[in-house]
């Protein structure tokens, strides 16, 4: 998809999935050097195969990881590599911070159980492939400028999988993990099971941040769950909070952040495909606290750019906005409070909106 460059600024992404944001030609790569046969040869073939085009569902959208995850799951050289790539084609859309996602077991081929994509079993833990992303992450940073910062997903239907997932964040809280999420498929399982909830006890407890995707396709009531029950400092999508009012002005009056996905929310059918209708209209209207973020651009063929040409486009959003809307990501990110109020600072100087302390 071609896309205009419309704010080519200084940029903070906060919701884009790692395994989402694969190049096509990595896993093409990949899968020769394996040895794994896919249905396509070519980067334009395997495209196609992967890429929704069309507003689907969720579930549907969930379905296409399963075209390609086989392929990275469970290769060390290929997990590290799709992290330092992930930084670089960040740094391209002039993202200076962003915090990546995956799901640590959906990337592992040791006796997970299930084992996730019927993979051969193998000896990549969880554990291992938190190691190998920060890993790829790191040597990203240093080579690209960007800072790159995770967070690792709890999976809706596994919730027996939630305490290891805890677990890993606590042991690379120093590392680069910042915070614990839950993702996966709100429309078949929205209650957060028992399994979801003692593992945001503990990242509670224990000073790890979270956020939930909530809302994105399930009812306001996955939202207030989130933050009441999980207590989520963020949430992924959050749209369909607007259908309950008390909710959205209790979250309005809390700041609470919302980290909204234009195209993806088109093309998983979490919403009206009339972009003009869009809630981030609503959310900009109210002087919300929202991010703009791609979700998962290996999937919707889209780049940031694409997400902020359509914000701008079709739903008026401008310059002001767009910076605007980066001061809030930068203040709601997860970052320590120092290195956060680095952040900010050099977002407000990229936007030449320091105050001279000259006289
Ligand atoms: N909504 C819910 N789950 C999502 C989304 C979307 O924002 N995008 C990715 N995912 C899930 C995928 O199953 C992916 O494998 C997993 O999150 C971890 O990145
Ligand atoms: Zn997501």
């Amino acid at each position: 998809m071609a896309e205009q460059v419309v704010f080519d600024k200084a940029k903070v992404e906060l919701h884009v999935h790692l395994d989402g944001a694969i190049r096509v030609s990595t896993i093409l790569g990949v899968a020769k050097r394996r040895g794994i046969p896919l249905p396509a040869n070519t980067v334009d073939e395997m495209t196609e195969i992967i890429v929704l085009k069309q507003p689907a569902t969720l579930t549907k959208f969930l379905g296409k990881f399963a075209e390609y995850m086989h392929v990275i799951a469970g290769d060390r050289e290929a997990i590290k590599r799709i992290a330092y790539e992930f930084v670089e084609d960040k740094a391209k859309e002039g993202v200076i911070y962003v915090e990546v996602r995956y799901s640590p077991h959906f990337l592992a081929n040791t006796k997970v159980d299930p084992i996730p994509w019927n993979q051969a079993e193998g000896d990549v833990s969880p554990d291992d492939v938190v190691h190998l992303v920060n890993q790829g992450l790191s040597e990203g940073e240093r080579d690209f400028k960007v800072k790159a910062r995770s967070i690792l997903c709890c999976m809706r239907h596994m919730p027996s999988w939630s305490m290891d997932v805890v677990e890993l964040c606590k042991k690379y809280q120093g590392g680069g993990v910042v915070a614990i999420d839950l993702a996966g498929d709100e429309s078949l399982n929205c209650k957060a099971n028992p399994g979801h909830r003692k593992a945001y006890e503990e990242a509670e407890r224990c000073g790890i941040h979270r956020t939930v995707h909530a809302g994105e396709v399930g009812p306001p009531s996955v939202v207030q769950e989130a933050v009441e029950v999980l207590k989520a400092e963020r949430v992924g999508h959050g749209y369909r909070t607007l259908e309950d009012r008390d909710l959205y002005q209790k979250l309005l009056a809390r700041n609470m952040h919302f980290e909204v996905c234009p195209i993806s929310s088109k093309l998983t059918g979490a919403c009206d495909p009339d972009f003009t209708k869009h809630p981030i209209i609503t959310f900009r209207e109210d002087k919300a606290n929202y991010s703009l973020n791609t979700d998962d651009p290996l999937i919707f063929n889209s780049t940031l750019h694409l997400d902020y040409s359509t914000a701008h486009k079709y739903m008026g959003f401008t310059e002001e906005e767009f910076k605007r809307l980066n001061i809030c990501s930068a203040k709601s990110c997860f970052l320590p409070e120092e290195e956060k109020k680095q952040l900010v600072d050099s977002l407000l100087e990229a936007y030449g909106m320091v105050q001279s302390t000259a006289f």
